[in-house]
């Protein structure tokens, strides 16, 4: 397979100024023809027109409408010569959506048409320079049946629509706004709107549209309002405003990833635009809030500022992730008030960081880590990964803290004053935030950019009684990743408080200082090591450190078990309050699958149970606090990692809590009665959460009461977050009552595919609660032919398989090997329709070197096969390549 590599940029010796698109909608057969106005770049070396295509049949091709004098056609790429400034290239091709299997160009979705472009699916559509640094207008005409696809959508302005003969009609829709190739959109199906009209901060009016199935309807207001809800915040939190006169969502069910940003027509996979309180979760309705937001931010952050190449990915992903983030964190402390404001934005961060450990760490030591800017990639789409996404989102956090709120507004105002309308880099980002703030030095930043891996962070700390002063020393180590051996110190903002013996901050005062001033402090790590002076304390205090993860990095730090004890207790900073629980916990966890502990410390108990009991705490970070580490997390923090010990271990773990701490548990339950009707509210929500948390842990300790609790509390519940809740604690249980709550849940929610893939994950995350208890894999193959499983669905390949190879570890890592022979039997089938699915799914095994021996030994010839077998993707070659390598 090809390696590109981001140090061979290249402008185009020719681009595009306007684009116009006519197309002949037919399932089997769609005719596009393409006008697009070709011009010279000024900023090239003379050279041909370059354009790409794949999988279409070419059926004329005319420059300035006569046969081109020199075409030269290598494999995607076709290389025009061509004389003058600009010259008109038109362009037919045929493509068969009905075939395309890969749901990248134009494909079909229950009888609809639908596209997906990023990052390189345009030219499955037509011929085109498609690149993300060719920006043109596009003016676009599309045609089909009235009766089969009364909705003609594509981006921008509806400038024309009639009707045609041989019961057919036509839109035309027109852009005003250059966009690269991998914006463009079009819908053409059967669809219905829900509509609002609002108006912008300049006092335009705006039509906002949310497509959906006739049936779905009454799905759609959620969605509606975090859009409105998105469009305020990006006004009043960046002068950003909406530049269309329309902006619409198409949910489709039949989607490789969650959205796409195109240009005003965002396309959606179903499961975060539908939302209602009988079929979606708490999560759920969390989940459309964001991604909503996500693609709304995309249009400052991606579209009127786009990446200059695919290398760039994080310029706009790691920007609109962090964008989202805050978005969401805003959502939710202003919804639960002054008071709970605080503890809502560290529950949200909690979830964040969580993500990251549990995806972005264990790809940043393995074979597929790369910095959050890559240097080579072999297919792209291998690269949308927690990287660039998560830790993209992370080093921008890094920015925001280090130049402040203010000072990061300023250059964002400045990004937007140099480069709208432009395709850029990382560094024009970065420098511009330099130039907007006084020049700030951002030279060593950059490495964030450039190195790979997961820095560690040693802390330890010297208490000096005779003059009060607490030396902390910060030393930075980021390991050795493929291709990069060595690494630099990097910038780490590393947030800090200091804990007195009475449990409360202390004011900080470093070493020259005069006064003291506040608790938490921002120190800089820059070097491979630095001390930095706490003076004029009067005791010893207990450092907290990184306080709201401050880095995308891991701290190493000695505390004894009564330390993080103290720290669960006491500390000041909600996120390390929650951090202090999940190290303990790991601690435990860790101990016992390493053998070197049978039992649960009473000192754990008794903070957890502290916790627990705390009610000045808000139910929702008690429900995080109280829940246990991912256990893709602690996989990666075992060495070697061995999942069946680990997973013998997390159910004794989650046993002994339900037993040690049940008459606690039942409290919670009994106290936490959320009135009224189901609303999305972040205070109800907590509420729920923190319930189904006990429900989980009291069906782990298998107690009589806690099943038959969990089965009351399933057959009352009014809303899917109780239903799935209560449903999910008595799958992971030996409860005898699983089996009929499965068929109960099934029998009720037969013909909604959204809450089916509930259905199939939960079955395929299930653990062996007893001996001689049905190994999930024996059900997912079962379940593998369910009519209402399709391998074509790739919600419903993401359900079934996807948590069965990736959150179900215990499982899946069978001793005999039979995990990993379904995987390849499942990769390679797969691959056959869907490469950018099947990579995501050969995935789950590429950190294979961690397992111990044995399963290593099981695991091998599982890559090997998947990698010769015959007509491999370069997406799965790539990654089970890098794997073996
Ligand atoms: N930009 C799209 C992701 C496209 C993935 C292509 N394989 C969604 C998003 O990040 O908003
Ligand atoms: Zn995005």
């Amino acid at each position: 397979p090809q390696t590109i590599q981001r140090a061979d940029y290249q402008p185009l010796s020719w681009t595009v100024d306007t684009v116009d698109l006519h197309f002949a909608l037919d399932a089997g057969a769609t005719v596009v023809t393409n006008r697009m106005r070709c011009v010279r770049n000024p900023d090239a070396a003379p050279g041909p027109i370059r354009l790409w295509g794949e999988a279409m049949e070419r059926l004329e091709l005319t420059v300035d409408g006569a046969q081109p004098v020199a075409l030269r056609e290598t494999g995607a790429l076709l290389e025009i010569d061509a004389a003058g400034e600009s010259v008109m290239v038109e362009v037919r091709t045929r493509v068969d959506p009905r075939a395309n299997t890969t749901l990248s160009g134009l494909y079909l979705s229950s009888g609809g048409f639908f596209t997906q472009c990023e990052a390189e699916g345009f030219r499955r559509i037509t011929w085109f320079p498609d690149r993300p640094d060719v920006m043109a207008r596009y003016t676009v005409t599309l045609e089909a049946d009235r009766e089969a696809c009364p909705v003609l959508l594509s981006n921008g302005n509806l400038v024309g629509q009639g009707e045609l003969p041989n019961g057919r009609h036509y839109a035309k829709w027109e852009d005003p706004f250059p966009k690269p190739s991998y914006l463009f959109a079009l819908v053409a199906a059967r669809l219905v709107a829900l509509e609002r009209k609002v108006r912008t901060l300049s006092g335009r009016e705006v039509l906002l549209q949310v497509w959906v199935e006739e049936g779905n309807l009454d799905r759609c207001e959620h969605a509606m309002e975090a859009l409105v809800n998105s469009m305020r915040w990006d006004e009043e939190t960046f002068g950003l405003e909406l530049d269309l006169d329309r902006f619409m969502i198409v949910a489709v069910a039949d989607f490789n990833m969650g959205a796409m940003e195109n240009k005003g027509l965002n396309i959606f996979n179903t499961k975060f635009v539908l939302a209602k309180p009988d079929t979606a979760t708490d999560v759920d309705y969390e989940n459309v809030e964001s991604v909503v937001a996500h693609e709304y931010f995309h249009n400052w952050t991606g579209n009127r500022v786009t990446c200059r190449d695919w290398f760039q990915l994080t310029l706009k992903e790691g920007l609109t992730v962090f964008r989202d983030q805050q978005f969401s964190a805003d959502m939710l402390a202003r919804a639960a008030g002054p008071e709970g404001a605080a503890s809502a934005r560290a529950v949200k961060r909690i979830d964040d960081v969580r993500v990251l450990r549990a995806a972005q760490f264990p790809e940043d030591g393995g074979p597929m880590a790369h910095p959050i800017r890559p240097d080579s990639y072999q297919e792209i789409n291998n690269f949308y990964t927690a990287t660039v996404y998560e830790k993209g989102a992370e080093v921008i956090r890094m920015l925001h803290t280090l130049l402040g709120q203010e000072g990061f507004r300023n250059g964002m105002d400045l990004y937007f004053s140099y480069f709208d309308g432009q395709a850029v880099t990382c560094d024009d980002f970065v420098e511009v935030m330099s130039e907007a703030n006084n020049g700030f030095d951002l030279d060593q930043f950059m490495r964030w950019y450039s190195q790979a891996g997961t820095p560690r962070v040693k802390a330890s700390g010297t208490w000096n009684a005779a003059d009060g002063c607490y030396a902390l020393t910060l030393s930075q180590h980021t390991p050795a990743t493929p291709g990069q051996p060595d690494k630099l110190p990097l910038v780490i903002p590393v947030a800090v408080g200091l804990i007195g013996p009475d449990g409360r901050d202390l004011p900080l005062r470093l070493e020259g200082e005069t006064q003291a001033g506040a608790t938490t402090r921002v120190l800089k790590l820059t070097e491979e090591a630095q001390v930095f002076r706490f003076i004029g304390l009067a005791a010893e205090p207990v450092p907290s450190l990184l306080r709201g993860f401050s880095a995308p990095v891991i701290l190493e730090l000695d505390e004894d078990d009564a330390r993080l004890a103290f720290r669960m207790a006491h500390d000041a900073d909600p996120f390390n309050r929650w951090d202090a629980a999940q190290r303990y916990a790991e601690r435990v966890v860790l101990a016992m699958a390493g053998g070197a502990s049978a039992g649960l410390p009473q000192a754990f108990v008794n903070a957890f149970r502290a916790l627990l009991a705390d009610t000045r705490l808000d139910p929702a970070f008690r429900a995080q606090a109280l829940a246990l580490p991912a256990e893709p997390y602690l996989l990666e923090r075992m060495s070697p990692a061995d999942p069946g010990a680990l997973r013998t271990a997390l159910i004794a773990v989650m046993g002994a809590l339900g037993r040690e701490l049940a008459g606690d548990w039942l409290r919670v339950v009994d106290g936490m009665q959320v009135s009224g009707p189901y609303r999305y509210h972040p205070g109800d929500a907590g509420k729920r959460a923190l319930v189904n948390l006990a429900l989980r842990y009291l069906c782990a300790g298998g107690q009589p009461s806690g099943l038959a609790l969990a089965e009351a509390r399933f057959a009352a519940a009014t809303n899917m977050t109780e239903r799935f809740g209560a449903l999910a604690a008595l799958v992971q249980s030996s409860s005898p009552a699983r089996g009929a709550a499965l068929l109960a849940f099934h029998a009720r929610y037969r013909n909604d595919a959204l809450v089916l893939d509930k259905w199939f994950a939960l079955q395929a995350g299930a653990w062996r609660w007893e001996e001689g208890g049905e190994p999930a894999l024996d059900r997912v193959r079962v379940l593998l032919s369910d009519p209402a499983f399709s391998l074509a669905n790739p919600n419903k390949v993401y359900a079934l398989l996807g948590t069965y190879f990736r959150a179900n570890p215990g499982e899946f890592h069978l001793a005999d090997g039979s995990g990993y022979a379904f995987w390849a039997d499942q990769v390679i089938a797969l691959d056959a329709r869907n490469p950018q699915v099947a990579a995501r799914m050969a995935r789950a095994l590429e950190n294979w070197r961690h397992y111990a021996p044995a399963l290593q030994a099981r695991i091998r010839p599982q890559l090997e096969r998947v990698l010769a077998s015959p007509g491999l993707s370069p997406d799965v070659a790539e990654i089970v390549g890098k794997a073996l390598q």
